[in-house]
């Protein structure tokens, strides 16, 4: 079984994520599913990949990261190999746009994953959560910047700290999806800004995305001392007993006993 869909049309691919028992989870299949596809669709030089989710009765787009894939036991949670951060790279990497086209609820780890798409579109019944605060795991840098450069500081900071899903006229507002459509409007919307950016000049495009993404980058250089303090931080939180509570009480369907510990 593969746990993509993945489709390629002459310039415009889709890979739809494709884990229904876990509500389209990114586990390590997954991921790796994906990141092979996006690799062909690099080799067979497609401009724009689409980035969808399989359709589940939850109407869930993506519930993150695998939960039973976070590691326990004084491990980073979302070091540089974890699955879910070679994907990320792997969608910041592609040469060309990559848009996520989104249908209801967007959670953790998944949020991020649009937060790196360059353009998203959504339906009304889409939301978006982020919720390292709710499993007591401590985010990583270059995750926290996606969503900085993204909606700002203020709008980062609540999503961040009350873990709460924000609504799609919420996200649009703060940036979060280029456009909200109609649920029946939705793919054909999106198909025709795919095309637009066909009609254009692919080597222009690819390097526009470049340079926007190296200017963003850029803006946030950080001296390694302070880098180093940024991970000791992290480390307090997953070598905590609340990160070890939160994946616990997730597991066994129960409300976590955090003790700031
Ligand atoms: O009980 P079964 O075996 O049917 O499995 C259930 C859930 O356990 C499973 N499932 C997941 N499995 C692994 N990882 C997940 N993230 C995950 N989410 C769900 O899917 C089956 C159906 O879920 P159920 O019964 O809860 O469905 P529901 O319709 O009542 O609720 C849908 C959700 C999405 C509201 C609910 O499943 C939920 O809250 N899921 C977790 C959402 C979340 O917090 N995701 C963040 C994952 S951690 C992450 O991404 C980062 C590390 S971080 O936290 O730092 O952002």
């Amino acid at each position: 079984m593969s746990f993509i869909v993945g489709e390629i049309n002459g310039k415009i691919a889709s890979l739809s994520l494709n884990n229904e028992k876990k509500l389209n989870a990114l586990s390590s299949e997954v991921v790796n599913d994906a990141v092979a596809f996006i690799k062909e669709c690099k080799e067979k030089k497609v401009l724009v990949l689409l980035l969808k989710a399989q359709a589940n009765k939850h109407n869930v787009w993506s519930a993150g990261h695998d939960v039973s894939e976070l590691p326990i036991g004084r491990r980073d949670p979302l070091g540089y190999d974890d699955s879910l951060e070679v994907l990320l790279r792997s969608v910041k990497e592609f040469p060309g746009p990559v848009i996520g086209v989104v249908r209801g609820s967007v959670w953790g780890a998944a949020c991020d994953l649009i937060m790196t798409c360059d353009l998203v579109y959504a339906d009304k019944t889409s939301t978006f959560a982020i919720t390292p605060a709710k499993l007591g795991v401590p985010y990583n840098p270059s995750g926290i910047q996606h969503f900085v450069n993204r909606i700002g500081l203020n709008m980062a900071k609540e999503m961040f700290f009350t873990a709460q899903p924000v609504d799609c006229a919420i996200a649009e507002k703060w940036g979060i999806v280029n456009r909200i459509f109609e649920v029946e409007e939705l793919d054909a919307k999106v198909m025709e800004v795919a095309q637009k950016i066909c009609a254009n000049a692919p080597l222009a495009v690819q390097v526009s995305k470049q340079q926007i993404n190296m200017l963003s980058d850029s803006m946030s250089a950080m001296n390694p001392v302070t880098f180093e303090l940024l991970q000791g931080l992290r480390r307090k939180v997953y070598d905590s007993h609340d990160y070890a509570e939160g994946i616990a009480s997730f597991k066994e369907k129960r409300k976590p006993v955090y003790t700031g510990e």
